[in-house]
């Protein structure tokens, strides 16, 4: 900090003074008055920069999110719950389709991302990098992961660039499915027998700190919240979007008769918000660094997918049926 300036407010001032004046203050202009922003307006470099990396990473959590749910596909209990599983991992692979579509208009192709992902230089969210252990695991990711995606994705499809806007708009409808699903896995592991009760609170166990990890590092430590509120990429910041979750889903969880992992946690009387423990917060930089517990193995496949299906794009290519459609 220099006074009351800090380093990332000089970077950022830095950036901004590389653009034209007057198309910056008119791309502002519209940012405030809540319009969108399209692929052929102008648009800062930076925004084009930090929508690039926003949304691709975005795009790739869904498809490595496809992958511990996926692993239970031909273990889940029951013909119905078999064909809803498949259906959740399918829609996941979906979503990704629909936020690389989004991120190609801004000019980064498929392939690039990709290739990033695969090589270890994107990133995707820290909580897929857990193993899916037991069938409970499924009914909490399906639950809470795809609150907290709703969470953050409900309150950024107002944001500023309309074809993530109009992507995530979509794909909220699809996670509320999502939801519901994880609901009922979760009430009828919590009202069963005695084994499946402790089973979904080992599961929410071991979830829980990923999943406070999940809206990303405290405000106070995050490096881009500032200029993507500015630019009303981001409408809330991280902490803001985590009590947003506890408001919502601590009663809920608490209604069950399941525990939640935190000493500290308590509703204030005073500011209504709930209290609660700072999480690891080394444990989640090292997992985003490439260094938790299925990092290598959540990669390893997606290599395997691209060198597997490299033929079909090939064929495709060939018989001029490969299109790429723009958002
Ligand atoms: N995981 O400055 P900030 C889903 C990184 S979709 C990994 O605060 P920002 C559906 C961040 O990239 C889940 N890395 O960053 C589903 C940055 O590193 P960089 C994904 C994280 O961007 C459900 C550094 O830390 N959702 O679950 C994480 O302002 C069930 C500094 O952080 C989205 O991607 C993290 N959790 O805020 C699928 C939504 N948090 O790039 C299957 C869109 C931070 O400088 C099953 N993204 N980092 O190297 C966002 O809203 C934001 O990017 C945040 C992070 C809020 C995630």
């Amino acid at each position: 900090m220099y006074g009351s300036v800090s380093i990332i407010d000089i970077e950022n001032s830095a950036k901004m003074l590389e653009e034209d004046p007057i198309l910056l203050a008119r791309f502002e202009g519209k940012i405030q008055n809540g319009e969108k922003i399209e692929p052929h307006d102008w648009m800062p470099k930076d925004y084009r920069r930090q929508l690039i990396r926003m949304i691709e990473q975005h795009a790739h959590s869904e498809i490595i999110g496809a992958l511990p749910e996926g692993t239970w596909i031909t273990r889940a209990p029951g013909f119905r719950r078999k064909m809803a599983l498949m259906a959740k991992v399918q829609d996941e692979s979906g979503h990704a389709q629909l936020l690389y579509n989004a991120a190609e208009t801004l000019g980064k192709t498929r392939e690039e991302m990709i290739n990033d992902l695969i090589i270890g230089k994107s990133k995707y969210s820290n909580v897929f990098n857990y193993p899916a252990k037991t069938w409970a695991d499924t009914a909490v990711i399906a639950w809470l992961i795809d609150a907290s995606a709703i969470i953050n994705q409900v309150t950024n499809s107002k944001g500023s660039y309309g074809p993530y806007c109009r992507a995530l708009e979509r794909i909220c409808m699809e996670e509320s499915f999502h939801l519901r699903y994880g609901y009922d896995n979760v009430v009828t592991l919590a009202t069963g027998t005695p084994k499946q009760r402790e089973m979904v609170q080992e599961a929410l166990n071991r979830w829980w700190q990923p999943i406070m990890h999940f809206f990303g590092p405290p405000d106070k430590a995050s490096v881009h919240s500032e200029i993507l509120m500015r630019w009303k990429v981001k409408m809330a910041s991280n902490d803001d979007m985590r009590q947003q979750f506890f408001n919502q889903y601590v009663p809920k969880i608490l209604e069950l008769g399941l525990s939640i992992p935190d000493k500290g946690l308590m509703k204030n009387k005073e500011t209504g918000k709930w209290d609660f423990s700072d999480p690891d917060w080394n444990e989640f930089f090292e997992v985003i660094k490439g260094n938790g517990p299925c990092n290598k193995e959540r990669i390893a496949v997606r290599r395997m997918a691209e060198e597997q299906g490299a033929w079909v794009r090939r064929a495709l290519k060939k018989t001029n049926a490969y299109t790429v459609p723009l958002s």
